[in-house]
């Protein structure tokens, strides 16, 4: 349904626009105030449809040059450069720059551990002494009768090469299953360092390089495995070490977090650090008793996107929204301050900002953006620039000038499901592993797995594919291991309650009932969809699910993503060998080589492969009937009498 605005444009009616009822409730009002959000502006900027095909190149001042992607062949660029080759050095950059924005947050949490062991830095400490023990057993460090000094030493300098080698391989790939290494090894995909091989997709795919789209491919797997095993996993374990390694916790979601006579603060973005400081100033009892000298109740700190839900997994700190809902929720006039730091902060968060008088504070000196206040947050002294954020905030506060409207909606249930966690919660401490998921799987009470993962895309009706398609997935018996934003639209849905479990097909749901988990896991932030590797590689080292990760019966979706990282993360899928599907959109003109080389070659190559579907249903069928297929070959799908509900059955239903 469309409606038309007083300047005669057509205005997407809200609950089009988004699955998630408080969102739509603050479209209604942005544009009752006339503030125009994120979904407004995908209406007004319609998709150039060359590029949404990666049907052009700009890799040189010949051009650009472009194609017709109805008859793809009929032209070269300037250079003589093919379709192919097109197409292939433009999703390697995408990779790269993917990759790039993992590693260098993985690096700045690496360069805080560093000098954090050597005691330069004094706010911070190494809280989870087992963790850093258990990741430097992982890489042959020794621990027995040494020193956490001396352990952690040595983990810092085995895991620099993770960025800075420049030959060999990098530390976690021994993590990998033995056949999946060597696959690798094979194919000469295991990344050396992740900055040398970022430094090297961009070489190559600069005019005149590369220009054989298998070769530019083969780089964008390595420079993809060295986010995935590399950049992320690093991140995702020096975050663990520093700061906790979750367990389950029972967190607030939803719009509703927000507290009408507290000041409200908002932390968005991805570096833990910025939030655990903000975490202790909003503890600190002179900041407590001046906000309650401006008239409010207390301080109420609350997280969006990744470095929200790290926090809601570590701390249970409550999550107000994913990424479509960051401008929206400012909406509410209740946001006394939003501190942002790297990566998914749209500009547009500016110019929202200022029409309800909240103050947008950039942190990192990476990402200042023009129309925001920049506090710079320096690990040396962190409440310096956190302590700066809430005084300003209370100021806001007390200054309040602006309607409130807070939507109702709270959604309660459990996040925090670390790969350890989980390991113990199937095995409880005496037996933990994963002996009992792999027993579930062959005996086919729990069909397979699947990682449904990365963003919302207001081309794309907010939250609405995440929760059909996981909804479909668990109804047929498939456990789902969330991440990110994807993790949030099903914690809005009420998924990620135990009592949750009767979404899920018989065999998921006595499973649940027996652990007393939901029927949907959330791991975390994107960085920690290198959790999901790990269980991978524990599912396979337990045994019975073949040798590698390809052997597995899982597969992998981000339906609603929009981030180069979203790619860069299918891509590290797909080489680590699982199916891997995308929905919205995907930058490729179908039937061409390259095409035929991500849908299908590289399966036959030993590793996963893309797939596209818009429709979350048939989404979940081609995942399931993958998960099938794998467990045919696996010699266990006689296990399962279940069948899949299909169309017509539905039909009939
Ligand atoms: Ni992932 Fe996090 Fe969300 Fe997408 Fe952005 S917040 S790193 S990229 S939008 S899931
Ligand atoms: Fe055109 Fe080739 Fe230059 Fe790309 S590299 S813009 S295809 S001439």
């Amino acid at each position: 349904m469309k409606k038309e605005d007083k300047n005669n444009k057509t205005m997407a009616d809200p609950m089009d626009c988004t699955a998630c009822r408080s969102t739509g409730q603050m479209i209604t009002k942005a544009r009752k105030d006339g503030v125009v959000l994120n979904f407004d502006r995908a209406e007004d900027m319609k998709a150039c449809p060359i590029g949404a095909d990666s049907a052009c190149c700009k890799h040189c001042f010949m051009g650009p040059c472009r194609f017709n992607a109805r008859d793809p062949y009929k032209k070269v660029g300037v250079c003589g450069a093919t379709i192919d080759t097109i197409m292939a050095r433009n999703f390697a950059r995408t990779v790269a720059g993917g990759s790039a924005a993992h590693t260098d947050h993985g690096m700045a949490m690496l360069e805080l551990f560093r000098d954090v062991v050597n005691g330069k830095i004094l706010d911070y400490e190494i809280k989870d002494t087992f963790k850093l023990e258990s990741v430097a057993q992982s890489l042959d460090i020794e621990t027995e009768g040494r020193s956490v000094k001396e352990i952690a030493t040595d983990l810092y300098q085995e895991l620099e090469r993770t960025y800075t080698q420049v030959d060999g391989e990098i530390p976690f790939v021994k993590r990998a299953p033995k056949a999946t290494l060597e696959t690798w090894r094979k194919l000469g995909i295991v990344p050396r360092g992740a900055m040398r091989e970022v430094v090297e997709m961009m070489h190559r795919t600069t005019m005149g390089v590369d220009q054989h789209y298998e070769n530019i491919t083969k780089q964008a797997s390595r420079t993809a495995l060295s986010d995935g095993w590399g950049g992320s996993m690093v991140s995702t374990e020096i975050s663990d070490i520093l700061f906790g390694t979750p367990t389950p916790v029972e967190v607030a979601v939803n719009m509703g977090v927000l507290k009408e006579n507290m000041v409200n603060i908002i932390i968005h973005g991805h570096e833990p650090n910025l939030f655990e400081s903000m975490l202790v100033s909003v503890g600190s009892e002179t900041l407590v008793q001046a906000s309650k000298d401006a008239g409010a109740d207390g301080i109420n700190l609350v997280g969006m996107c990744c470095s929200g839900a790290e926090m809601m997994s570590r701390h249970g700190v409550p999550h107000a929204g994913n990424f479509s809902s960051t401008e929206a929720i400012m909406v509410t006039g209740a946001v006394d301050a939003m501190a942002v730091d790297i990566q998914c902060i749209k500009q547009g968060l500016a110019s929202v900002a200022k029409c309800y008088n909240t103050p947008l504070i950039t942190t990192n000196t990476r990402a200042h953006m023009e129309g925001a206040v920049h506090i710079e947050f320096n690990e040396h002294d962190p409440l310096g620039c956190t302590d700066e954020i809430v005084i300003k905030a209370i100021s806001r506060f007390k200054t309040r000038t602006h309607e409130i409207e807070i939507p109702s909606e709270v959604n309660t249930g459990v996040q925090g499901f670390s790969h350890e966690y989980i390991q113990y919660m199937l095995g409880g401490s005496f037996r933990g592993g994963y002996a009992p998921l792999n027993e579930n799987i062959i005996n086919g009470r729990i069909r397979g797995v699947a990682g449904v993962v990365g963003c919302t895309n207001p081309r794309t009706k907010q939250d609405d594919s995440h929760v059909k398609l996981v909804k479909e997935l668990i109804k047929n018996d498939v456990l789902v291991l969330l991440t990110g934003c994807a993790q949030i639209a099903l914690a809005k849905a009420g998924l990620s309650s135990p009592e949750a479990a009767h979404f899920a097909g018989p065999g998921l749901q006595e499973v649940c009932e027996t652990v007393g988990m939901p029927p949907v896991l959330g791991l975390g932030s994107c960085v920690d969809n290198s959790r999901i590797l790990i269980a991978a590689s524990a599912m396979v080292a337990q045994g019975g699910l073949g040798d590698s990760i390809a052997d597995l019966p899982v597969a992998g979706a981000a339906p609603e993503y929009m981030s180069e990282k979203a790619i860069a993360i299918g891509q590290y899928f797909v080489a680590s060998g699982v199916y891997t599907m995308f929905g919205v959109t995907f930058p490729i003109v179908e039937n061409t080589k390259f095409h035929n080389l991500l849908f299908n070659g590289l399966e036959e190559q030993g590793l996963g492969k893309w797939g596209f579907e818009k429709d979350p249903i048939e989404m979940a069928r081609s995942m399931i009937a993958h998960i099938d297929k794998k467990r045919a070959a696996l010699g266990i799908d006689k296990a399962r009498e279940r069948v899949l509900v299909d169309m017509s059955d539905r039909r009939e239903l």
